[in-house]
């Protein structure tokens, strides 16, 4: 069974990104519940500017699950990420999000690496990139499982990143890993840039797909610009996909606007 989520953003230095709530982790946990969420996406500071005892609290009270935890603030705040040219930077991005994996496997949730990835450029070729990147997937994913969850990786479009910016070349890195705790992040924004068919691309990928980012073409929710939601629904049932349809859209018009638009369309859609 499909579950929906909707994302809180706890970082005010993305504001004007794509975060449905923002900064009041009750609120927004509130809010979830009553439009009829079944968990929140995460997207915190640092793996230790929540209390987890209080998001528990938080989550019980609502009767929510935490879907993941994100961890962009590592490049956003700190200008970290995994391809560096310097070994003590590359270093504190894996801790950075280590860290985070450390807050959100004991809650149960998997832990999201998207722009941490980073990009090859400059004195770091493709290869040596490749190298950095599987090696941190490796040992991120058995960081991961000692909590019985995956780490998700997100391939992001080329504006973003030059290292996976295909799901198909997502699961040509996850398959060149040496263990199997990496799980794939099909986000429908960034699909919708790079994949010729979104729907045949996540087909081609069943099994390796753990979390979907719930999105439309312009990064609004969905339904509010061009993607066909049909033959998306079409192919999840398919692969039997089971996890998550996360809202990672811009607040548009508003927060509580987006959250209504957005859990529309996943009873339209997708259960
Ligand atoms: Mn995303």
């Amino acid at each position: 069974m499909i579950r929906s989520a909707v994302t809180v953003s706890l970082v005010p230095e993305v504001r004007g990104g794509p975060f449905v709530f923002w900064d009041d982790l009750p609120s927004a946990a509130a809010k979830a519940k009553a439009f009829g969420f079944d968990a929140i996406e995460v997207f915190p500071p640092s793996g230790d500017a929540v209390d987890p005892k209080l998001l528990r609290r938080i989550l019980d009270d609502n009767g929510l699950s935490l879907a993941a935890v994100g961890t962009g603030a590592g490049w956003v705040k700190h200008r970290l990420h995994l391809c560096l040219p310097d070994a003590g930077l590359r270093a504190k991005a894996r801790a950075f999000i280590k860290n985070i994996i450390e807050f959100a496997g004991p809650l149960g949730a998997p832990t999201i690496m998207g722009s941490m990835q980073g990009r090859y450029e400059g004195a770091i070729d493709a290869s040596t990139a490749r190298g950095y990147l599987l090696d941190a997937l490796d040992d991120l994913g058995t960081h991961a499982a000692q909590y019985r969850v995956p780490l998700l990786y997100e391939p992001l479009n080329r504006y973003e990143t030059n290292m996976a910016t295909t799901l198909a070349a997502g699961v040509d890195l996850l398959k060149s890993l040496k263990g199997a705790n990496v799980k794939l992040l099909a986000d429908l924004f960034h699909m919708n840039i790079e994949e010729t068919d979104s729907a045949a691309a996540l087909r081609a990928t069943a099994g390796f797909v753990g979390h979907i980012h719930f999105v439309d073409s312009n990064r609004r929710p969905a339904g509010l610009g061009h993607i066909d939601y049909v033959p998306i629904a079409a192919a999840l049932s398919d692969i039997r996909y089971d996890g998550y349809l996360s809202a990672e859209a811009f607040p548009y018009p508003d927060p509580d606007a987006a959250a209504q638009q957005t859990i529309a369309m996943f009873r339209q859609f997708f259960c």
